[in-house]
C-alpha cells in the first residue's frame, strides 16, 4: 500500500512543492501518493502543514503518523487543541543559510555604519573617527538553536565577540554561552548589537521589555528575525525615542503584515523587513520532509520533533 501524504500547506504553495516533494520521495525510496486534497482524512499517513494555512482541524486525521511543518517556528500550530499527532518543525540547511546571511548582512550594516554613506551622497566628505573593527563590537544572540548558533558561528568567524543565550547550558565553539536570568542580564549588558532568534512561547513573550532594554549599552542595535512577541513594542519605541536603542531592524511582528498605521513604519531609527529573513525553500525542505517520512516508516525516531509542553 502506498503511503498517503496530504499537502495541507496552502494552495499557493502547492505548485512550488509538488514536484520537489515527489522527487524527494522517489529519492528516499518511498512509495508515496502525494495530494493537495484528502477526501478521506482517515487515510492520511502524513500531513505537511504551514501556519499560513490558518485555522485547521487536525482531529479527522486520526491515523496520521506525523504533522510535518514547513516552518521552523511552530507557535501557531502547537497551540492548536485539535493537534494530537507528533509535530515536526523545519530545520533545513538552506533555511539556516538564509538566516545566517540575513543576520550577518544586517549586523555588518550597523557595524560599518553603512547608512551614513548610502544616504549621504551629497558632496560632504564624512571622514569620521576610526570606526571599530569587528573584534571591538560585541554581538549577543538570544536563542542558540539551529539558527542562532549558525548565525553566531558565522559572526564569530568574522571576529565579532559573540555571546549566546539559551534556556539550557551550551558549549558552542567560538561563542560565549550564557543561560538563565543572570546570564540574560550579563548578555544584555554587553549587547552592542542584539539578535533575537528565540521562538515565541509564553516564556519569551515580551522578553525584551523596558527594564531589559535599559540594561543594554546606550545606542545599541536590535535585529529581530525571531518573532514579534519577543519585544514589548511600546517599550522599544520609547527606547528608540530616548536614544537608549539606536536602531531596530525588525523582520517579524505581532500582526503581519505590519499594519500601515504602525509607528514602526516611518520611524527614522527602525528598519522593517517583511518577514523575509529566511523563507523555507521547496527544494531543500522537501528532502527534510521525505527523510522524516522515511525514518518514521523505518521505525527510526523523527527529526526535529517539537516538545509540545515547551512550545518549540
Ligand atoms: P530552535 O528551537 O532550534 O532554537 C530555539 C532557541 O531558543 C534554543 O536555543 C532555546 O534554548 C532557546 N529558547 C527557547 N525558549 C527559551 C527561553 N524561555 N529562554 C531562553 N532561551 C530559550 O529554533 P530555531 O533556531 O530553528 O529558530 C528560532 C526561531 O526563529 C523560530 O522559532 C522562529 O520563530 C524564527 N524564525 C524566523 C524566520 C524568519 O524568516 N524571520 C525563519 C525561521 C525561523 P535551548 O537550546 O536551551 O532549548
Ligand atoms: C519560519 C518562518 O518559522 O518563516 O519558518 O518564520
Amino acid at each position: 500500500m502506498p503511503i498517503n501524504v496530504f499537502f495541507a500547506a496552502g494552495a499557493e504553495s502547492w505548485p512550488d512543492y509538488q514536484v520537489p516533494l515527489s522527487n524527494a520521495f522517489a529519492e528516499a525510496g518511498l512509495d508515496a501518493t502525494l495530494s493537495d486534497s484528502a477526501p478521506d482524512p482517515a487515510s492520511v499517513d502524513y500531513l505537511i502543514f504551514s501556519p499560513t494555512r490558518g485555522t485547521f482541524d487536525f482531529s479527522p486525521y486520526r491515523n496520521c503518523k506525523a504533522v510535518l511543518s514547513l516552518w521552523a517556528g511552530v507557535e501557531r500550530i502547537v497551540t492548536n487543541p485539535t493537534l494530537t499527532q507528533p509535530l515536526c518543525r523545519m530545520v533545513d540547511r538552506e533555511l539556516t543559510e538564509g538566516m545566517v546571511e540575513y543576520v550577518v548582512g544586517h549586523v555588518l550594516r550597523h557595524h560599518l555604519g553603512m547608512d551614513t554613506h548610502i544616504r549621504g551622497q551629497d558632496g560632504v566628505w564624512r571622514h569620521a573617527a576610526l570606526p571599530p573593527i569587528a573584534r571591538q563590537r560585541r554581538v549577543v544572540i538570544l536563542g542558540m538553536g539551529a539558527l542562532g548558533s549558525a548565525a553566531g558561528q558565522a559572526l564569530a568567524a568574522l571576529n565579532f565577540p559573540v555571546t549566546g543565550w539559551s534556556r539550557t547550558q551550551k558549549t558552542i565553539p567560538g561563542i560565549t554561552c550564557l543561560w538563565g536570568e543572570d546570564g540574560l542580564r550579563a548578555a544584555l549588558g554587553r549587547a552592542d548589537i542584539l539578535v533575537t532568534l528565540l521562538p515565541s512561547t509564553p516564556e519569551t513573550e515580551s522578553l525584551l521589555n523596558g527594564a531589559r532594554l535599559g540594561l543594554m549599552p546606550r545606542g545599541s542595535v536590535i535585529i529581530n528575525p525571531g518573532r514579534g512577541p519577543l519585544i514589548d513594542d511600546d517599550a522599544l519605541l520609547a527606547a528608540l525615542d530616548s536614544g537608549q536603542i539606536g536602531h531596530a531592524t525588525l523582520d517579524v511582528f505581532r500582526i503581519e503584515p505590519l499594519p500601515p498605521e504602525h509607528p514602526y513604519w516611518g520611524h527614522p531609527n527602525v528598519t522593517v523587513t517583511p518577514h523575509i529573513a529566511a523563507d523555507t525553500r521547496a527544494g531543500s525542505a522537501a528532502k527534510v520532509v521525505a527523510e522524516n517520512i522515511r525514518r518514521s516508516e523505518a521505525g527510526e525516531p523523527l527529526l526535529y520533533l517539537v516538545d509540545r509542553a515547551r512550545g518549540y
